[in-house]
């Protein structure tokens, strides 16, 4: 039973949650690509939904199966977000952005009225951290924030290597927004939490990759099937 096989059944799982009318965030991914796929055979078949995608690859792939899409300008309020994680827990706080599109998804997530997360099943930990952790940085300033990031982690009790992310070409990673993103290798995060506030006050860190409070709920799959933590 593929890793694959099991992104497919969650997502499968999340579209039964799609009505007629609704206004959807199309989320980033390996998992979200299933969803968004499974999606376009409904619009094909004539169900009508407007969507807002999380990044420029999932408008791409929207857009080759005709989804009707909007802006998340022209649409403020949307109805469910689904999209992946590369880490959940108990408490159905996220680690996300391996995929480097965290700030668009965090702003998606967070303008919909439900954000679910389809999953792997071995995207469960009882810890987040064993995935770094991804900050999405604006250029200017890159050691200064890698800096301030270093030092705001160990006063969580986090420490780690944070590596500016390169592209397979050994480039620099750029996001759709233009900006960079490090991973913060810090392992187990003993104060999630604590960590994403602190985080979130560092003047050169656009958006970090813990969600919390932000997913309802988490379908997740494996060989033994699909279970859904939260609503
Ligand atoms: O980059 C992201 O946030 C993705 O959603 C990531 O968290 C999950 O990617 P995957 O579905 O390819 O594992």
């Amino acid at each position: 039973f593929s890793s694959d096989a099991a992104k497919r059944l969650a997502a499968a799982e999340a579209l039964k949650l799609v009505a007629p009318g609704m206004r959807l965030g199309l989320g980033t991914g390996s998992t979200a690509r299933h969803f968004v796929d499974l999606l376009g055979a409904r619009v094909a078949g004539g169900l009508d939904v407007i969507c807002v995608p999380t990044s420029e690859q999932t408008r791409a792939q929207a857009e080759q199966l005709f989804i009707p899409l909007a802006t998340i300008d022209s649409v403020p309020e949307l109805d469910l977000t689904v999209d992946g994680a590369d880490e959940f827990d108990a408490r159905l706080r996220l680690i996300k952005g391996g995929g480097g599109a965290l700030l668009r998804e965090k702003i998606v997530a967070t303008a919909s009225r439900r954000m679910i997360v389809i999953a792997d099943s071995s995207k469960q930990v009882k810890t987040l951290g064993a995935f770094p952790l991804p900050v999405e940085v604006t250029p200017f300033g890159l050691e200064v924030t890698c800096r301030m990031i270093r030092a705001t982690a160990e006063a969580t009790g986090a420490t780690g290597s944070i590596r500016p992310r390169q592209t397979a070409g050994g480039k620099a990673f750029i996001s759709d927004n233009g900006n960079y993103i490090v991973d913060c290798h810090f392992g187990a995060l003993p104060d999630p939490d604590e960590l994403a506030r602190r985080l979130s006050a560092i003047p050169g860190v656009v958006e970090h990759g813990l969600f919390i409070g932000v997913a309802k709920a988490v379908i997740s799959a494996g060989p033994e099937g699909v279970e859904i933590f939260g609503r």
